[in-house]
């Protein structure tokens, strides 16, 4: 897989993303250090949530946590659990019961190389860990209060009713219209960005006013970051992508893309970014947000 960079940024903003991610990545890598006998489990947690994402989740709850005056080591156990539970998704997307993918991020999938019983349990192992981390006192600097509702809402948005529901509505291939479809996304992918961005709100113990701000940004960034997925797996470069392109067109799915055209995507990501930019018009220190919409807006990958 090609590494793109952060074209974009200034210095200051593109040192802050990596900086955060160097925060994470040192962070997630602690805590399955130890291999058990049965460690197996671990190398394969381990493969995949250290194979080079982009980290935008964890970077969103460190982001938020910062704009609104909370403490970045309070903030880091949620951002873990975040992406715990993002690569756990992953893992699973990829098995052969569902997208039956061969390579993400340029690397072989969990189950190309662990198997698909290692790699089912590897996305279990993740799932769960996710809320360990948010919940073992000994792991956070956290409040009780704050590691509960931190819980309730990552929990909330990656079930029933969200990420793991949209999967169901797009395995079940319901959703046909733009509205069914726009559902289906702020569900999959949708939640788990607006989970990202109120767990910094809850991290800074930030008001209502703030909250607010913070969920608009996260859902139009997300419905911005979905449609450039479809726009991506049609028109990216699997070589920058690190994994097939053109499933969606070859499984004849229905997306943003089939829907609504091209150049109507492509503006309508614009414009989405524009709404997220604009929700956080009134904060001073929004700069390095409004940053990483303008980056994931024009991101190749
Ligand atoms: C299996 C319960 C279950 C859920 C799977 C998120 C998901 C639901 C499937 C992934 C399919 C997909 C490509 C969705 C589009 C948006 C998305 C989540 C892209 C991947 O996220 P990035 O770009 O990935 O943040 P990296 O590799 O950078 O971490």
């Amino acid at each position: 897989m090609k590494k793109m960079g952060i074209p974009n940024m200034t210095e200051k903003n593109r040192e802050q993303f990596q900086s955060d991610g160097r925060l994470i990545e040192t962070k997630l890598s602690q805590y399955f250090a130890t291999r058990p006998r049965w460690g197996m489990l671990h190398e394969a947690m381990e493969y995949s949530l250290l194979a080079g994402g982009k980290r935008i989740r964890p970077a969103l709850t460190l982001a938020f946590c910062r704009l609104f005056g909370g403490s970045v080591d309070t903030a880091l156990p949620m951002a873990c659990a975040v992406e715990m539970i993002h690569t756990y998704s992953l893992i699973h997307d990829d098995l052969p019961c569902m997208d039956d993918d061969d390579y993400r991020r340029g690397k072989l999938t969990c189950h190309k190389v662990y198997g698909e019983a290692m790699a089912v349990l590897a996305g279990d192992g993740l799932l769960t860990a996710a809320f360990e981390v948010l919940l073992d006192p000994a792991l956070t600097e956290m409040t009780r209060e704050q590691a509960g509702e931190a819980a309730f809402v990552l929990a909330k948005a990656a079930g029933h009713n969200g990420m793991v529901g949209g999967q169901t509505l797009d395995i079940m291939e319901l959703e046909t219209t733009e509205q069914g479809i726009l559902e289906l996304h702020q569900k999959k992918t949708g939640a788990l960005l607006r989970a990202a961005a109120e767990m910094g709100c809850i991290a800074a113990n930030a008001g209502e006013a703030a909250r607010r701000a913070a969920i608009s940004y996260a859902e139009h960034l997300g419905l911005a970051f979905q449609i450039q997925d479809d726009l991506l797996d049609a028109e990216g470069d699997p070589q920058l992508m690190g994994k097939q392109t053109g499933s969606d067109q070859a499984a004849g799915k229905q997306t943003f893309l089939s829907i609504l055209g091209s150049e109507a995507c492509r503006s309508r990501v614009q414009k989405e970014t524009e709404l997220a930019k604009q929700s956080l018009a009134v904060w001073e220190g929004r700069e390095y947000l409004c940053a990483l919409a303008d980056w994931l807006e024009n991101r190749a990958y």
